[in-house]
């Protein structure tokens, strides 16, 4: 006879709740974003008219306008947000994800959106105080701390690095290196004008001179890693600029700070550059070349999120052969429930929690609220559905263990990724 299978006595309080309280109240790294520091002023973008023109609402909302692309762009912001809310909010209902973003942010900030009035709204945010506003929203969005994305070849972010200023604890640095592998051209010239001895040929001095710069920036930044965003055809090794600028130059340099180097492969800008920061599209990467990155750096960490959806089951294979590499995020295009939902199952069937599911690309500070809360209600689902598979074996999970591996997803796990522990006491003198 079939022995008897006794369910093991479950936690008294529904699992559902468990994970659900865990996810509502493990605060989020958020490692990905668009933010500034309040120290940068106007850079920090904040309150609705930025809501409304975010990049996202403006592709969306050119779907519709049949007026000329500049007739658009001529306008000012105010003009452009009233244009959007018009077209997205006021003349159809605003189903899309970003759309929905706008609004579970102001419900959340305790404004009435039923009344759908754009002045009301402004003046909501033009009565609160800057200085509590920034912690205000990062509490209110669950995030203990978000990393920006610093580039020293923005002209309008450098001149503050420069002057130096107080840090506001909350916000981590990324260096973002972008021009310096994907227009060496140009960016050796401003390097020149910087007083770094390179030159067009990528010589051993030069290599050596990058790796001045790149030391020099991470220190000013105190970045906690370096990253670049790749065309799809990017591959290593190669004769390419970046090929060869990365493996001279940004792995050593990443290798001796212990900085994770971070690839974010498939976007192709500029798809329709009359959208301007909205005209940039995916393609599907060649990921090979991350593969033989890995292979050849097995001391480097490399952190990837990639843009196209038909990469993801590919990567997570490639993370399952290479513990140098961190997968992280639901990137841009990918920024949306059902796909986060998709890529969550996953990457955890796959990769267990030894990946960061989300980061935010927040580029407007109350878009922290959205999405995070959007994240946090499919990655719930998600861990609900894969602890009530755990627990149906007779495995148990406590509470503690969800908050534990919760805090893991959250930015846990890319912490000890991104921070080199020593060998376990009785590995070391093997
Ligand atoms: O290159 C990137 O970091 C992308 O995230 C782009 O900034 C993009 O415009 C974006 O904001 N995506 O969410
Ligand atoms: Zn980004």
């Amino acid at each position: 006879m079939a022995p008897q299978t006794r369910r093991p006595a479950r936690n008294t309080t529904p699992l559902a709740t468990r994970v659900a309280k865990a996810i509502a109240t493990t605060p989020v790294q958020d490692i990905h974003t668009h933010l500034y520091d309040p120290a940068f002023g106007e850079l920090l973008l904040s309150g609705i008219d930025d809501l409304l023109v975010y990049h996202y609402l403006v592709a969306e909302a050119f779907r519709y306008l049949t007026v000329p692309f500049e007739a658009f762009w001529r306008l000012s912001k105010r003009e452009q947000a009233e244009w959007i809310w018009q077209e997205l909010f006021l003349e159809r209902s605003p189903v899309s994800e970003a759309c929905r973003g706008v609004l579970t942010t102001l419900e959340a900030l305790g404004i009435d959106v039923r009344r759908r009035d754009l002045r009301q709204i402004r003046g909501w945010f033009s009565a609160q105080d800057p200085r509590r506003h920034v912690d205000r929203v990062l509490d209110l969005a669950g995030v203990s701390t978000v990393c920006m994305t610093n580039s020293p070849f923005d002209d309008l972010e450098r001149p503050v690095w420069e002057r130096g200023f107080r840090r506001h604890d909350r916000f981590k640095s990324a260096l973002r290196i972008d021009p310096l592998l994907l227009d060496w051209k140009k960016s050796c010239k401003t390097l020149q004008a910087w007083g770094y001895k390179v030159s067009p040929a990528l010589t051993p001095r030069t290599l050596g001179e990058v790796r001045r710069f790149l030391g020099d920036w991470s220190r000013r930044l105190e970045s906690g890693f370096l990253m670049v965003s790749l065309p799809p055809e990017f591959t290593f090794p190669d004769q390419t600029e970046a090929a060869r600028l990365i493996e001279g130059a940004v792995v050593p340099h990443c290798t001796e700070t212990g900085q994770p180097f971070a690839l974010m492969p498939g976007v192709r800008r500029g798809v329709n550059p009359r959208l301007r920061m909205a005209g940039d599209g995916v393609g599907l990467s060649r990921l090979e070349g991350l593969r033989n990155l890995c292979d050849a750096f097995p001391e480097t960490r490399f952190a990837v999120t990639a843009l196209a959806r038909e990469n993801q089951h590919e990567l997570c294979v490639l993370a399952r052969k290479f513990r140098n590499l961190h997968l992280f995020g639901c990137w841009w295009f990918l920024n949306t429930p059902s796909l986060i939902g998709e890529m969550t199952q996953m990457r955890t069937e796959l990769l267990g929690l030894s990946y960061t599911p989300q980061h935010s690309d927040a580029r407007v500070l109350e878009q922290l609220i959205y999405k995070w809360r959007h994240s946090r209600e499919v990655i719930g689902r998600v861990l609900v559905q894969t602890y009530d598979a755990l627990e149906s074996t007779g495995w148990r999970v406590s509470e503690g263990e969800l908050r534990r591996d919760v805090g893991a997803l959250f930015g846990g796990e890319f912490a000890r990724f991104s921070t080199p522990a020593p060998a376990p006491a009785a590995m070391r003198h093997r």
